[in-house]
């Protein structure tokens, strides 16, 4: 069953999404997310200018072959770019097997190990007052997780609240160059702890409650917030420091049991193999789009369950309903599922990307179609071009720049 065409759409119904569309000679379709937020264009441009030409006349159906034809064949391995152009390739293929099987990916993968996806959703506010309603508001909707964030006082601009409430704080808005925010660890230092105090007396030991520090602090400052986190049982906190350097999340577990989370901006394996076979973390946060597709990141899942890692893969609004789908396919077949995180998109983003997967009870169902169940109009999706945006970056207050 060869592939006939690879086409890379691009468009952006209120933040850009980048997709690989393949199709087969007998005309079967299958899509695939390459979204990597901020530099959407090098990797269209990888795709369209050295993996599609590659692709026409392979057969389909080898999809850990094409997977390593890309890989291991291409000598410059790893990094954000490759491995979502490979991420593309391979959840398009898994979206085509299942088409042509007649049943669902996750079927393909074993079958259903759950009922439903435990998701996480976003709480996030000015005040801890506005971060409490919202808490109040996912648990009425039957949420069993929240992630709590709060603006920081004195720090103008804190990542992770909307500027609209009840709107995703993302999508990235730096048109030309990067919006400049300003960062205190002092302060957020200061205010954190009892902000998530609030919350957890409010809403009782069951809920889960997670928050993000977007790699803001140093390992010793890590570990001071995981000690100081500890009476509120936080499910997980999330990239406490930037790690590139594996070895510093043995300094935070040796301070705290507050259960730590990582892997968003995670390519593969290797960049977390130490954190994991050390039993450094206690989820991995790789996504479908950035970790090499279905096939890598189920080897990932596969090495986190001999150390009781469990999974937590990204769901931002900058991955795709196709990663969104694809990952929910990956949530109910591993056993070692953690939770999932789950940003919806806007209407118009949903519009684009028509899918079946949906919310009900506190969990996230995949669609029962063949494949991923989800498709792309590519009329609309024409509709809204690509629209430059940055993410923002984070200056101290003498102009140093700060980690992401
Ligand atoms: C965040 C993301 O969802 C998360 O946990 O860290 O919002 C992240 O900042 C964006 O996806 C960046 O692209
Ligand atoms: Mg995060």
């Amino acid at each position: 069953m060869r592939v006939v065409r690879a086409t890379v759409i691009v468009t952006s119904p209120g933040r850009n999404f980048v997709t690989l569309k393949l199709t087969t000679e007998d005309g079967i379709t299958g899509l695939g997310d390459a979204t990597v937020n901020g530099r959407e264009l090098a990797v269209a441009a990888y795709l369209r200018d050295h993996v599609c030409p590659l692709l026409i006349g392979m057969d389909a159906h080898r999809i850990e072959h094409i997977w390593h034809y890309l890989y291991r064949g291409a000598y410059w391995r790893r990094g954000p770019i490759t491995m979502a152009a490979i991420a593309a390739v391979d959840t398009a293929l898994w979206d085509i097997k299942g088409k042509v099987a007649g049943l669902p990916v996750y079927q393909l993968l074993g079958g259903a190990s759950r009922d439903g996806i435990t998701v996480y959703g976003h709480a996030n506010g000015e005040t801890v007052a506005e971060v409490i309603d919202q808490v109040a508001g996912y648990v009425d909707r039957g949420y069993q997780a929240v992630r709590v964030q709060c603006a920081v006082p004195g720090v103008a601009g804190t990542y992770g609240v909307a500027k609209t409430p009840g709107r995703p704080y993302e999508p990235a808005d730096g048109r030309d160059r990067p919006t400049e925010t300003v960062w205190s660890t002092e302060r957020y230092l200061d205010f954190v702890p009892g902000m998530i105090a609030a919350v957890r007396n409010r809403f009782g030991p069951e809920l889960r409650l997670l928050h993000d520090v977007h790699h803001r602090l140093t390992p010793i400052e890590a570990a001071r917030l995981g000690k100081s986190l500890e009476p509120a049982a936080l499910y997980w906190l999330e990239d406490p420091t930037p790690a590139e350097l594996q070895d510093s999340f043995r300094l935070i577990r040796r301070h705290t049991t507050t259960p730590i989370a990582v892997g968003e901006v995670f390519n593969t394996l290797w960049d977390c193999e130490q954190l994991i076979r050390e039993q450094l973390v206690d989820f991995i946060r790789a996504s479908v789009v950035h970790a090499g597709g279905i096939t890598h990141l189920r080897r990932i899942f596969s090495y986190a369950e001999l150390y009781q890692v469990r999974t937590a893969s990204h769901g931002a609004t900058d991955l795709s309903p196709v990663c969104m789908s694809a990952a929910l396919h990956l949530d109910l077949a591993v056993p070692n599922f953690g939770l999932q995180e789950y940003m919806p998109h806007t209407p118009e983003t949903d519009a684009v990307f028509p899918h079946g997967y949906h919310f009900a009870d506190g969990y996230l169902h995949p669609s029962e179609e063949p494949g991923l169940g989800v498709e792309i109009d590519e009329k609309l999706a024409a509709r809204y071009p690509y629209d430059p945006a940055y993410l923002p970056v984070a200056l101290l207050a003498d102009g140093t720049i700060h980690h992401w």
